[in-house]
């Protein structure tokens, strides 16, 4: 959890009665961030040179303004980089995931603040919470079971409890599909089949991977197998020249299974570490697509018989109850080794990855944010349910 620094204060007494409170973006712009559990020796003391809530007075900021504003914003505890990296991506997430936390951790604050105790209609609220986030109804039942018991171990009974408990089931939850892809390295190229239903931000997700191994020093190379649309191929080529990646790619109509057999063999010859294959959208209802998709894998796997290495599904994060059957048909098609939960900066309900959890347990390797290249994150179970619940 991010805590904000306290500043020193030097005020004589007496100065402190009219004042001006710190807002805590400043301290995150500025890159100030306390990393220390509270009552750690080296945090800073509340009232050791402070008055007890930092805070400047208007005195100071009148007299003093910029002399003041160094004072707030200098750092008073070194955060090594990497924390103080980790701080400011958490504190985006929160912003990114505005609206599933609006429909979810603010609501459910809500109810505790009304209702400071437990009891079956808060119970049932909480139910009603987590089913309009579409965490799904198995999740929602076992979730809430395992808060009743974790609250009946502690014989605890306030309202900061069950949403303490909440947390920490979400969390354990959460974590059953957290699993980051890593890359085989002794696979060249290592290839990465990309599946899922029309418009989910298969192709852009794509893009999103393919920028952040290349920034990882990797050499990567893109699969045009979307050969239904016209635009299709297009769309891949204009983030590939973006990005600085090839692409391999042949006309509209052309078969997809070749596309990619094609791409593997010229990826080998290039030395390219990592191959992303598009695919054409498709319904998971339509059989002949859907063992198209059977045709690819058979195809890939005659190329190198390890290949495909990844499977990801893409998953739009506003779809609700039908991302249930969209995995278990794709699965059906093609083994699936992990999940994409695209679009989450734009719907409320981003409790659908609680509801995969439960019923699939495949790992949720990254979620996409927004639009722009390098809009994707590495899915970290406990950072992702403190976004949409704090
Ligand atoms: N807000 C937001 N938009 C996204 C995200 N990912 C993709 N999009 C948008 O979703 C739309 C569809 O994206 P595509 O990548 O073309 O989707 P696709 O699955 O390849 O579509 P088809 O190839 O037609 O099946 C585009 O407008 C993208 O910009 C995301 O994480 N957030
Ligand atoms: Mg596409």
């Amino acid at each position: 959890m991010i805590k904000f620094f306290k500043r020193k204060n030097k005020n004589t007494p007496g100065e402190n009665d009219q004042q001006t409170k710190v807002e805590p973006d400043h301290a995150v712009q500025s890159g100030v961030i306390d990393q220390q559990q509270p009552g750690s020796s080296s945090s800073v003391q509340a009232g050791e040179q402070s008055n007890e809530h930092g805070l400047v007075t208007d005195q100071q900021l009148a007299a003093k303004p910029n002399e003041v504003k160094a004072q707030v914003v200098a750092p008073e505890i070194e955060v090594p980089p990497e924390l103080l990296a980790q701080g400011v991506e958490a504190h985006q997430l929160g912003q990114q995931l505005a609206k599933t936390n609006d429909n979810f951790g603010k609501k459910m604050k809500q109810l505790f603040s009304l209702k400071k105790k437990i009891d079956e209609e808060l119970f049932e609220e909480l139910e009603t919470t987590l089913l309009m986030a579409d965490v799904g109804a198995t999740a929602t039942m076992d979730v809430i079971e395992k808060v009743r018991k974790s609250l009946k171990r502690s014989n605890l009974s306030d309202s900061d409890a069950v949403f303490d408990a909440l947390q920490e089931q979400l969390t354990d939850l959460a974590k059953l599909v957290e699993q980051p892809l890593v890359i085989d390295e002794s696979k060249q190229p290592f290839v990465i089949l990309v599946v899922g239903v029309n418009g989910v931000g298969k192709t852009t997700t794509i893009a999103k991977l393919a920028r952040k191994y290349k920034g990882m020093g990797k050499k990567v190379m893109l699969a045009a197998g979307d050969t239904f649309r016209a635009a299709a191929v297009e769309q891949l080529k204009t983030w590939g020249e973006r990005e600085d990646i090839p692409v391999m790619a042949q006309k509209t109509g052309a078969d997809s299974a070749s596309v990619i057999f094609d791409a593997m063999t010229s990826a080998k010859a290039r030395n390219i570490d990592v191959l992303i294959a598009d695919t054409a959208g498709r319904l998971h209802t339509q059989a002949n697509l859907m063992q198209e998709l059977e045709k690819i894998s058979r195809v890939i796997h005659k190329n190198d018989p390890s290949a495909p290495h990844e499977t990801l599904i893409v998953i739009d994060g506003g779809t609700g109850q039908n991302a249930i059957s969209q995995v278990r048909e794709f699965n059906k098609a093609n083994k699936l080794s992990g999940v994409v939960i695209t679009k989450l900066d734009g719907t409320p309900k981003g409790g659908v990855l609680f509801n995969l959890a439960a019923e699939f347990g495949i790992p949720v390797r990254f979620i996409g944010v927004g639009e722009k290249s390098s809009d994707l994150k590495t899915y970290h179970a406990a950072e992702f349910v403190e976004a949409i619940i704090n």
